[in-house]
């Protein structure tokens, strides 16, 4: 079987060639015009970025290279006996535009056991941070200071060609995928659970189901889970926060845990990812002020009150999305099977019903319907993960997935240094009147 790394130097010159040719013959076309308020309004609509491995559709969602996620839960392998699709199929996917064989996904499961041993240096550096540090923080200090293990760091030292500079990132990506569950598993041991030592990762277990047994969480539902949610957190195109800022780092020749670690960053904010952590905080409190199963006019209250304080409805709206998004589509059907009867994922249903017409009636969002973040503490809350500042660190675990498959590319396409050009507004302005 050829593996990852050898398919991929098939893949890359083919895809050198497609873009040399398509920006020989296009190079000059013009594809959007900018207007000021996209300038001041967070670029929204600017078609400004490459990334190969996804595009969202405003009302259709995320396509994993052309694959939606219904697609990819019925296409891609599965672990035995399991119905969630297996993350590492998703990785391949995203790494090569193909639909992995089971052996393959076999192969990478093997192949990130193989490279999950995390230094100690780093295992130690999380044993001394104050347990009280937000997890996210602790994430991003410790792949920051990791990128001593760095093999592309250490090539680029030696005067690495550029034409090799793909092969380095690819085998930090590997690595770095490899050994993210297991600092991820410590740090949530180091905060909350003070057992001093994490179980072995299993040669023989994937990656979601290894994640679950560091975790210490046995129950194969959750295992399930994991699998779909690492799955589906994976990637959203280019333009998000932890993608782009990935990218953009990535731009300087960073290495990927510098870059990934900057991603992180940006990942722990409450509109990204961290609207997770949100999102449980405000059920609790909701359920604190007005209990559960609670009458529509308490729940229409509590909403309109977060809106009149200036606060955003956690785990609604969307920067691209105009429907609900498929992702928490997919996490509420994995609640109707496994969990129907919980209060507190009635109550989101109950939600659902009710959030998007108030956003509606209020009529400042874009869009009035449930992001991922809506659903996914719900779920970990269920199965006894109950520590919602934790619950940002496994979206970085599986963003990996996808910002890293594009950092590959990137450097095998050869972008450049990002460095787009901002103007002062008096700038603008003359530029405008002039006009
Ligand atoms: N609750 C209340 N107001 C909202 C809102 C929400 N859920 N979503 C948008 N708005 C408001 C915006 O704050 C903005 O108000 P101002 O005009 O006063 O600044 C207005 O509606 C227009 O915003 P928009 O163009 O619809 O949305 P943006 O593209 O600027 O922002 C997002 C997108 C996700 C940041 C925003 O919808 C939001 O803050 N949602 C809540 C946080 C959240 O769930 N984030 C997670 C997103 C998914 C992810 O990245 O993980």
């Amino acid at each position: 079987m050829k593996d990852l790394k050898m398919i991929l130097a098939e893949l890359i010159p083919k895809e050198q060639s497609k873009i040399k040719a398509f920006r020989e013959l296009h190079g000059k076309d013009v594809i959007g015009q900018i207007t000021v308020d996209m300038v001041y309004g967070g670029m929204r609509g600017i078609k400004g970025l490459v990334t190969e491995t996804s595009v969202v559709d405003p009302d259709e969602g995320i396509r994993f290279r052309g694959y939606s996620i219904p697609e990819c839960q019925k296409l891609l392998p599965r672990a035995t006996g399991g119905e969630e699709p297996l993350p590492e199929g998703l990785f391949w996917l995203l790494v090569t535009g193909n639909i992995p064989t089971k052996e393959q996904v076999n192969w990478l499961s093997k192949e990130w056991a193989r490279r999950s041993d995390v230094p100690e240096y780093v295992m130690k550096m999380i044993d001394n941070i104050p347990k009280d540090v937000h997890p996210m923080s602790q994430f991003s200090a410790a792949v920051t200071i990791m990128n001593r293990e760095s093999k592309f760091g250490n090539a680029y030292s030696k005067g690495v060609n550029k034409e090799k500079y793909w092969e380095y990132i690819y085998e930090d990506s590997m690595d770095l995928i490899a050994k993210l569950p297991v600092i991820a598993a410590k740090i949530y041991q180091h905060s909350y659970r003070h057992k001093t030592k994490l179980c072995k990762v299993s040669p023989d277990l994937d990656w979601a189901h290894n994640f679950s047994e560091l975790l210490d969480f046995r129950n194969p539902e959750f295992t399930e889970l994991m699998r779909l949610y690492l799955t589906i957190h994976s990637d959203h195109e280019g333009g998000n926060v932890s993608a782009h800022t990935c990218h953009l780092v990535g731009s300087a020749l960073s290495d990927p845990y510098l870059s990934f670690a900057a991603a992180i960053n940006g990942l722990a904010g409450p509109l990204h990812g961290l609207a997770n952590q949100e999102v449980l905080i405000w059920l609790t409190r909701l359920q604190n002020e007005v209990g559960t199963n609670v009458p529509t006019e308490k729940l229409k209250k509590f909403i309109w009150d977060t809106l009149k304080a200036g606060k955003v409805v956690p785990g609604y709206g969307h920067a691209v999305l105009r429907k609900t998004d498929p992702r928490y589509t997919c996490q509420r059907e994995f609640a109707l099977k496994h969990l129907p009867n919980d209060p507190l994922f009635q109550l989101v249903s109950k939600l659902y019903e009710i959030v998007p017409n108030i956003l509606l009636e209020q009529g400042k969002a874009k869009n009035p319907w449930p992001n991922v973040d809506a659903h996914s503490g719900v779920l970990l809350q269920y199965y006894g993960l109950k520590e919602m500042n934790f619950y940002t660190v496994i979206f970085g675990v599986s963003r990996a997935l996808g910002i890293l498959a594009s950092l590959i590319w990137d450097r095998a396409l050869g972008f450049p240094l990002e460095r787009p050009k901002s103007m002062s507004t008096d700038c603008l302005m003359a530029f405008v009147t002039k006009k």
